[in-house]
């Protein structure tokens, strides 16, 4: 009996890592599982038959039973890792997506033309000599209006439709109406020679139409250094114009006013479409404008900490969606934000 048993425990030693190693699916594995540990495996009907053995057989028939079992408990879980893992690659490989498919047979997208603009425009300045700064969009009274000489209840304040955050103090903190803020951070940040431009979107709370977005970008140039003139400014913005529209398209300045800077002017240039001849667009005048500038006000050097008897200085700001509209001959800038593919599509870059 005794002999039956330690027989029967050597071929199932034997034969069990072969049957294990068989299986070759996880249905298979628990199916080779059952025949050797289940409860009507063969181990266990061995076990059944032990009852009849004498103690010291029973002893040694008993141990080398449990030595089988954890051996083949062992290479059962060592080959259901192995199919658990041949399963998962299985899957992956059946669910996988080859995106780069997709992209072979479409056409690819575009930077959007206000970035484009933007680019282009940093690029000029940056070769003209100028850094680039940014600012946030959200920013405090302080910077967007006080600090630009528009303190409060300042008639000045009704030239820009101010959207409010609500936090803090009412009306303290803002959507920026405009990029000049940035002007603040750049002199309080840093030290002159400043020559700096800064792009950026604005906020205001301007009905769309043709001309018009509540939503649009300007970019803002700030140069401040001893003796600058305003006929700095002229030659900065006339160097500007024909790098960035050709060398047939030119620039005038027209008295104008702004808190921030004294004197003041609006910047016209050539009519991109007649160039100068006078058409519908520009209304026969043969101009279009481009944005405001102006030196800087003794008042806002002065609260940035800035000495106007030494420094001097002068800034612009320029709306950026309009010179996009005005270079590629678009006649209303909502079409530039209603993500059209059509429209989008004609400025690839
Ligand atoms: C300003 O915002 C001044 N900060 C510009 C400035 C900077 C003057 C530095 C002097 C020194 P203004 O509100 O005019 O100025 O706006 C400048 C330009 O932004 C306009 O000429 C126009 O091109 C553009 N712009 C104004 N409102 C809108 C709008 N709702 N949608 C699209 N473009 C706009």
């Amino acid at each position: 009996m005794t002999d039956d048993i330690t027989r029967t425990v050597q071929r199932i030693a034997a034969e069990a890592p072969g049957r294990v190693a068989a299986a070759a699916t996880l249905e298979e594995l628990r199916a080779v599982e059952g025949e050797l540990l289940g409860k009507k495996g063969e181990l266990t009907a061995l076990k059944k038959g032990m009852g009849a053995l004498d103690p010291e057989a029973r002893r040694a028939a008993g141990q080398a039973m449990n030595e089988v079992r954890a051996s083949v408990e062992a290479a059962i879980a060592a080959r259901r890792t192995d199919l658990e893992g041949a399963a998962r690659a299985l899957t992956l490989a059946a669910e996988r997506l080859d995106l780069t498919e997709a992209v072979e047979h479409r056409q690819r997208g575009s930077l959007h033309l206000v970035t484009q603009t933007m680019d282009r425009l940093v690029d000029v300045f940056v070769g003209m000599g100028f850094t680039v700064a940014e600012g946030p969009e959200v920013e405090t009274d302080w910077y967007n209006f006080e600090a630009l000489n528009i303190p409060a209840a300042h008639p000045a304040r009704g030239m820009w439709d101010t959207l409010y955050v609500d936090l803090g103090d009412p009306e303290t903190v803002l959507l920026r109406t405009h990029t000049s803020p940035v002007q603040i951070r750049v002199m309080t940040d840093g030290e002159p020679p400043i020559y700096a431009v800064m792009p950026g979107r604005v906020y205001r709370r301007d009905t769309a139409d043709a001309s018009h977005m509540p939503v649009f970008h300007q970019i803002e140039g700030l140069v401040v250094d001893r003796g600058i003139s305003f006929a700095d400014l002229a030659g900065t913005l006339e160097a500007f114009t024909s790098a960035y529209f050709g060398g047939s398209i030119h620039s005038r300045l027209r008295p104008s006013y702004f808190p921030f800077t004294e004197p003041s002017a609006e910047y016209d240039i050539n009519c991109i479409f007649c160039e100068g001849r006078g058409c519908r667009t520009c209304g026969q005048t043969g101009w279009l404008e481009l944005g405001g500038c102006g030196m800087v006000h003794p008042n806002v050097l002065r609260n940035v900490g800035l000495d106007a008897e030494e420094w001097t200085g002068f800034a612009f700001g320029f709306g950026l969606d309009r010179l996009a509209l005005m270079r590629h001959g678009v006649d209303d800038i909502r079409e530039m934000f209603t993500g059209d593919v059509r429209f989008l599509e004609q400025f690839p870059a």
